[in-house]
């Protein structure tokens, strides 16, 4: 596995910092259409003897998700970011089907551990959910769930193939928060049984998934996610390390060491899953000095998700040596 990191700000403080803690791919957010921007922004991170792993968040969709006029040319933007990064070595891009926001809660500041800070969904609280990305709460119609399903199919037989091409590995993200209907409109992309044959619409290494194991373990239904992490392991191209705690219609993120999961066995599934791919720290906790500016984007939380990653990791490889040690005797 690869240790990522977004950095928030992306400064050359934050940028150090990754380096510093042994960080291998930086993450960029959506860099816009023109090559320039990402070519630049690979050669500031190899500055820093690192490489950029992933384009994510923010990257138009809604137009395609929802199969509204200009469709077409929103996929034909998508087909550029995939050929841009595709020539700048860019090796993940991490899309999602969320059909109005991005991910959404509905309180920014739950008191956590020692007073740090952490985000809280409450399905009683919407529909005035306050977002991190300034999106206007859609007045879209309402797209069915088997329409969705029809839109996306028609979205990876264009993007797939193109993406096989370019060497860049789609990876869908789940659905956040996990709830099948939020202010009225219909979300698919919930449950992994949801992955499974989203991966079938279009056979392609190029068409896989994200696993974001803090959507996963806040669904609803408890999901074994060692055994998903196991069941879905060939389409396996990036994974968002993440815990919560509670599910469904309400539960707030939590610390990597202090959530519902466990994090040690998640870790074991995809070494043992033989999966290396891009790994990042998601969502942390605003910690003291932090202005909360960046709800679960914050740096130091971030800093400790990695060490606490680099520990399990280390276990992991150790527990893998040993025991083909023990084969070889
Ligand atoms: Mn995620």
């Amino acid at each position: 596995m690869k240790i990522s990191l977004l950095v928030t700000p992306c400064d050359d403080h934050n940028l150090a910092l990754a380096a510093q803690i042994g960080v291998e791919h930086i993450v960029s957010v959506y860099p816009g259409l023109e090559r320039k921007t990402l070519e630049t922004f690979c050669k500031r991170v190899e500055g820093f003897g690192m490489k950029v792993g992933a384009v994510e968040r923010l990257i138009p969709r809604l137009k395609f998700i929802h199969n509204e006029p200009g469709r077409d040319a929103q996929i034909d933007d998508f087909i550029t970011l995939i050929r841009n990064m595709g020539d700048c070595g860019v090796p993940v891009l991490c899309y999602s089907w969320m059909p109005d926001d991005d991910w959404q809660r509905t309180d920014l500041c739950v008191q956590d551990r020692g007073g740090s800070l952490v985000t809280e969904f409450d399905i009683t609280r919407s529909p005035n959910v306050p977002t991190d990305t300034g999106y206007a709460r859609s007045t879209r119609s309402r797209t069915s769930v088997e329409q969705q399903w029809e839109n996306l199919e028609y979205f990876l037989n264009r993007v797939v193939p193109v993406a096989e091409d370019a060497g860049v590995k789609l990876s869908m993200h789940p659905t956040d928060p996990p709830v099948p209907v939020l202010c009225g409109q219909p979300r698919i992309m919930i449950h992994p049984e949801e992955f499974l044959r989203q991966v079938k619409l279009v056979d392609s290494p190029a068409n896989g998934v994200c696993f974001c194991q803090g959507t996963f373990a806040s669904c609803e239904q408890e999901i074994d996610l060692p055994a998903w992490i196991r069941r879905l392991a060939p389409h396996i191209n990036y994974v968002h390390f993440r815990d919560v705690v509670g599910r469904g219609n309400k539960f707030r993120e939590a610390w990597h060491d202090n959530g519902q999961t466990d994090m040690l066995a998640c870790m074991s599934a995809y070494y043992d899953a033989g999966i290396d791919v891009p790994i990042r720290p998601d969502h942390a906790p605003t910690m003291a000095g932090e202005s909360n500016e960046y709800p679960g984007y914050h740096m130091q939380g971030r800093l400790f998700a990695v060490g606490y990653m680099r520990g399990l990791m280390q276990a992991c490889s150790a527990r893998r040596l040993d025991e083909s040690d023990r084969r070889n005797q």
